[in-house]
């Protein structure tokens, strides 16, 4: 039963901008990395009476009357999450991303702990320590690079920061970082100094659920973070899957620590989303969204606009804009967006240029891959995105793009 909604009636502003952003979506590509199309079923329990209920404490352990129903959802979520990523513990209550990550900082470390984490222009995320973050003035922040041409992490670097500073905690994890992680490599590292083990695969939780790419539980890590909202498909969110030995720990740092009441009907639509994710179809999706970054990657080299570590070994590509005389990130993200194509600026490793104006632009296909586009498609967009960039004009390419939107609607998405 859904509660019967007159939202056009009552409120025709709210209404229409939500009537207009679904248009948006529906005739437009969504090319930004974290971004997806999330299911049906998910707006179903994102849109239920699940939304009216506090719910403090965990399964068993709640605060206030009523919750028979909210154990059995957040017991699955959790048994799921577990399942999934081959850990003992799971917590599904973190709000999104910042949060599920401050909460296992403020969990497992003290205030002024160093963290060996990667720098923020070579693809780290806000939360591992950028300066503007409360988190980069709370814990002593130190940085590995990439290195070369294939943009390799520099385990030498790693290794040789670790031995000088000591860290808490060795955490890996990137928002853009088109590479795979040798997590065996930082286990090894970490385990030399006796460092707590963190990878935030909020990017790639979807890929590794889908079996596409190596989960870092199974190389020894102490703790995995993801949003849910990504590659995972599912409302947006976080969760944290640990070792038992940390269980207790983080989950008093989400509740009481950092959060109130958990946001259950999100956590309803996680449980749904970790169910997809565990069938074969969403095991080839995530397949698919791989296989379409690197045919996209290929057919933008070709077309003479070079890639940041030169290709993409996950979902997405960071294009180096400037190198390729497009301009900055800035204009470029403009000029896609004048044609329907949604990307974001992105900060190169390195970048002389300012967050502002950046050198670089981030492009992803878990949203493309959920309207079921494939290789043909995929080529069609590097064609549509490299004519943009090489200032064709900007009509003809708009119109293309929405046919091709067009034909590959959203998965459950009724325009009225
Ligand atoms: N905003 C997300 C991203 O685009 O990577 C991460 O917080």
């Amino acid at each position: 039963m859904q509660p019967t909604s007159n939202l056009d009636a009552y409120d025709s502003e709210i209404s229409a901008a939500i009537h207009n952003e679904t248009r948006r979506q529906a005739q437009t590509l969504t090319l930004i990395a974290s971004e997806n199309h999330t299911y049906p079923e998910v707006f179903e329990t994102n849109g239920s009476i699940l939304t009216d209920k506090y719910a403090e404490g965990y399964p068993g352990r709640r605060y206030y009357a009523g919750q028979q129903f909210y154990d059995e959802i957040e017991r699955l979520a959790v048994n799921r999450a577990k399942e999934l990523f081959r850990a003992e513990h799971a917590n599904v209550q973190p709000l999104s991303g910042s949060p599920m990550n401050q909460a296992v900082y403020f969990g497992l470390l003290e205030p002024g702990d160093t963290i060996l984490a990667m720098d923020l222009t070579h693809g780290g995320h806000l939360t591992h320590g950028a300066p503007a973050s409360h988190m980069g003035r709370i814990f002593n922040f130190v940085r590995y690079r990439t290195r070369g041409a294939r943009g390799e992490i520099d385990f030498d670097e790693v290794r040789a920061l670790a031995l000088k500073h000591k860290p808490k905690m060795v955490l890996c994890g990137h928002s853009s970082y088109p590479r795979e992680l040798d997590y065996a490599a930082f286990k090894a590292i970490a385990d030399e100094i006796g460092a707590i083990t963190m990878a935030d695969v909020s990017h790639i939780g979807g890929l590794i659920a889908g079996g596409a790419l190596a989960n870092p539980m199974d190389a020894g890590f102490d703790v995995l973070t993801t949003t849910t909202h990504k590659t995972l498909r599912g409302p947006r969110g976080g969760m944290i899957v640990c070792r038992q030995p940390f269980a207790r720990k983080i989950d008093s740092a989400v509740f009481p620590g950092l959060q109130g009441g958990p946001h259950m009907h999100q956590v309803a639509g996680i449980a749904v989303a970790m169910k997809k994710a565990a069938d074969a179809e969403f095991q080839a999706y995530a397949r698919q969204v791989l296989a379409n970054a690197k045919t996209l990657g290929e057919h933008l080299q070709q077309s003479g606009i070079p890639l940041v570590t030169g290709g993409t070994d996950n979902h997405m590509l960071v294009l180096d804009i400037a190198a390729g005389g497009f301009g900055d990130g800035a204009q470029a993200q403009m000029t896609l967006e004048a044609c329907g194509l949604v990307t974001n600026k992105q900060l190169i490793p390195d970048d002389p240029n300012p967050p502002a104006r950046p050198s670089g632009l981030r492009l992803g296909t878990p949203a493309v891959t959920s309207r079921g586009m494939r290789a043909s498609e995929v080529q069609n967009i590097g064609e549509l995105i490299a004519q943009a960039l090489q200032g064709h004009p900007t009509q003809p390419i708009a119109e293309q793009v929405q046919s091709l939107a067009e034909r590959h609607p959203i998965p459950g998405l009724a325009l009225s």
